[in-house]
């Protein structure tokens, strides 16, 4: 029998390779891939946003964790589609355009598939049109966006303004983040959540999406 509990103790100890064969054994065993994301790996990644915010673990650590998290929700996607599963909600992100900073963006994006989501990445400097694009072609429910420029920062103001124009800001959450923001920003431009590090993201987006 496989102990969810375990699962737990490697996504903490990042160790991505025991993660896989646990989350591997689990499925085989007939467990229910919502169970082993929820009672296995998230309650792992739980653990693992406490001890970062208690300063008691760190951003390699915690890149570690998520890293062995994805690892686990990576073989637990294909389950979801037979499982009757909850579906993972698509969220796009990007660093709008002219800014082209990407370490934060990338550990955000991350921390969302460590929790469970799947992260569509857009890159760099990316136009107020490609996001629009995406949120328009398909199943994005949320709308993830970058700036650590104080001169790039109100492009987000443009990216929400266009969605707007395009029909398409009720389909979507939107959320922000960059050292140089603050909530108060967020809220002036018209984003739904603000957030200051990658673990808080992968927190609004939960309940956002909830
Ligand atoms: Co630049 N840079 N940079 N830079 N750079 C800053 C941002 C700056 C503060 C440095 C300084 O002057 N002290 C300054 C901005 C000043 C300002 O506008 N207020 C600056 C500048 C001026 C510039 C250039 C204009 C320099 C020049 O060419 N004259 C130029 C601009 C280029 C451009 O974008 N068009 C430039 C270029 C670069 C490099 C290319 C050399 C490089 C980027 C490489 C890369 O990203 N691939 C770079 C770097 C590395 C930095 C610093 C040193 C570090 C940024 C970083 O990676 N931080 C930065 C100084 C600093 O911040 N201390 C600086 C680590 C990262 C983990 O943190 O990105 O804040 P951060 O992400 C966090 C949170 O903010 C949050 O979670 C992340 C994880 O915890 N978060 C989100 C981020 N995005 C989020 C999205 C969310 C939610 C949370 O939801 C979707």
């Amino acid at each position: 029998m496989v102990d969810l509990k375990q699962i737990a103790e490697k996504v903490i100890e990042g160790d991505s390779s025991n993660v896989a064969a646990l989350v591997k054994t689990a499925l085989a065993k007939g467990i229910n891939p919502q169970k082993i994301l929820d009672e296995g790996l998230g309650a792992g990644m739980a653990v693992v946003g406490q001890r970062f915010k208690a300063d008691e673990m760190f951003i390699p650590e915690v890149l570690t964790s998520a890293n062995a998290m994805v690892e686990g929700t990576g073989i637990l996607e294909p389950a979801f589609a037979s499982s009757g599963g909850k579906t993972l909600a698509t969220v796009v992100l990007g660093t709008v355009k002219g800014d082209i900073h990407d370490v934060g963006k990338n550990i955000v994006a991350i921390m969302l598939k460590a929790a469970g989501f799947k992260a569509l990445d857009l890159g760099v400097d990316v136009p107020a049109e490609k996001f629009v694009e995406v949120v328009k072609a398909g199943e994005v429910s949320l709308v993830g966006m970058s700036a650590l420029l104080t001169t790039t920062a109100p492009y987000m103001g443009t990216v929400i303004q266009a969605l707007k124009e395009a029909n398409v800001r009720d389909k979507v959450k939107v959320i922000v983040g960059g050292a140089i923001l603050t909530p108060a920003f967020a809220q002036q431009i018209g984003a739904d959540a603000y957030a200051p590090d990658g673990i808080a993201a992968a927190e609004k987006v939960k309940d956002l999406l909830a």
